[in-house]
């Protein structure tokens, strides 16, 4: 109700650019904006008027609920036969010696280690070498499924799966049914960077390009399954390429419909060959949630990374179309860090999570990957015992 009327307030307002106000009443009336009106946004849109018009949307879909999950992740590797510019694992960054590659044995120790803790995921991801083959995934996913069944495998992108399959000589389609029946559960969002190839050649030419990581996220999806999306922000790239971006996710997404979230993921400059290239305000950080939230339309769900973008920045973003900031990670990422990230050792405590979230008002959630509720933590106190875990759905909000 109150989104509503600050909506209508915005319409109202006698002073409001003629574009940006039919752009709002669009979204008053649930329609599709436009390629041309989201760069209008961009262009126009100050902090403001985006946060009101994401905020209405956040909550039609979403209502109140905040949600996080508790996950750890596991790097196979900081070492990389690829050479993006914005990356602190690539090669010609790191030397070997400062590199590490973890055996079969070695993450399967990491599994281990959270064999007592209500963890539901591991997000695997790394950098890309020639050792870790389709073969080596796939023992690797079967083996956690073996260990622990309820554990959720989110793991590699398209990047590593466009140069396994290319190696093993199998097409996409093949390759992911052979990764699903393995052991892979769902798709993290990595490796799509900016699509627009002016400036994919430039910070990421070598790997797979956008039509293909477009391409591995369609058949994964026709197999029913579930992935996410990134988007990496604020380097060299125009805000007509951010859109372009969104717009080529958005058709995907029309046509398959299993994309679950969007996370804008904000280039950090530390140690990386584009270290001169400042980084964006948090302001541009907040418009660019906002933008995110209202240009994708069939997007259930946006999602602020907060390891890598400090946890004030996290619980702003809550009123800018943000409802999910990920997981408690337990200090198992290392990629924010290597970039310059403000969480040196990423972790929070379940508590931590839902008093941030508690703090800006809202309702907070713990969700499994697929976003069923694990525990619903608006009224519980922390001093009881922890609550009872119960999987289930929450209902359509709109
Ligand atoms: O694709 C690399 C990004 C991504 C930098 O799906 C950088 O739930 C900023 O995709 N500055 C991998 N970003 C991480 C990722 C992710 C993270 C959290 C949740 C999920 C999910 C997915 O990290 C890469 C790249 O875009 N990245 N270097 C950097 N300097
Ligand atoms: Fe390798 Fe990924 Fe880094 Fe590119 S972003 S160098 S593919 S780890």
């Amino acid at each position: 109700m109150e989104a509503d009327n600050s909506l209508k307030l915005v319409i109202n307002n006698p002073r409001l650019d003629a574009d940006l106000k039919k752009i709002a009443l669009k979204v008053l009336e649930n329609k599709r904006i436009s390629f041309e009106e989201g760069v209008t946004l961009y262009e126009k849109g100050e902090l403001g008027y985006l946060g009101v018009l994401a905020n209405y949307i956040r909550e039609k879909k979403n209502g109140n609920y905040t949600y996080f999950n508790r996950n750890f992740h596991i790097e196979p590797t900081n070492l990389c036969v690829y050479d993006c510019k914005f990356c602190s694992y690539s090669r010609l960054i790191k030397e070997r010696s400062e590199g590490w590659e973890a055996t079969m044995e070695e993450m399967l120790a990491t599994i281990k280690k959270y064999d007592d803790e209500p963890v539901t995921e591991v997000h695997i991801v790394g950098g890309v070498l020639p050792q870790y083959n389709m073969q080596f995934y796939m023992d690797l996913f079967s083996a956690i499924k073996k260990h622990r069944p309820q554990l959720h495998v989110k793991a590699l992108t398209p990047v590593e799966y466009h140069y396994i399959f290319k190696k093993a000589k199998v097409d996409y389609a093949t390759g992911m049914r052979m990764m699903k029946d393995a052991g892979l559960e769902s798709m993290p969002g990595g490796g799509a960077e900016i699509f627009h190839p002016e400036i994919r050649e430039q910070i990421a030419k070598d790997k797979c390009n956008a039509e293909q990581w477009l391409a591995i996220h369609e058949e994964w999806h026709k197999l029913g399954m579930h992935s996410n999306a990134t988007m990496l922000y604020g380097h060299i790239e125009g805000f007509h390429h951010r859109i372009d971006h969104m717009e080529r996710l958005r058709q995907l997404q029309d046509k398959t419909g299993g994309f679950q979230t969007f996370i804008p993921l904000k280039f950090r400059n530390k140690d990386n060959q584009m270290s001169h290239i400042p980084e964006v305000s948090v302001i541009e950080d907040l418009r660019n949630y906002a933008i995110a939230r209202i240009y994708l339309d069939n997007f259930q769900h946006i999602k602020a990374y907060w390891a890598m973008i400090s946890r004030d920045t996290a619980q702003l973003s809550l009123g800018f179309g943000v409802d999910d900031i990920d997981g408690t990670l337990d200090d198992t990422t290392k990629i924010y860090s290597m970039a310059g990230a403000e969480e040196q050792n990423p972790a929070m405590t379940t508590q931590q999570l839902v008093e941030l979230i508690k703090q800006v008002g809202r309702h907070p959630i713990e969700r499994d990957t697929l976003y069923n509720v694990v525990t619903d933590y608006h009224d519980y106190q922390f001093e009881q015992t922890a609550p009872k875990s119960s999987y289930y759905s929450l209902p359509v909000v709109n």
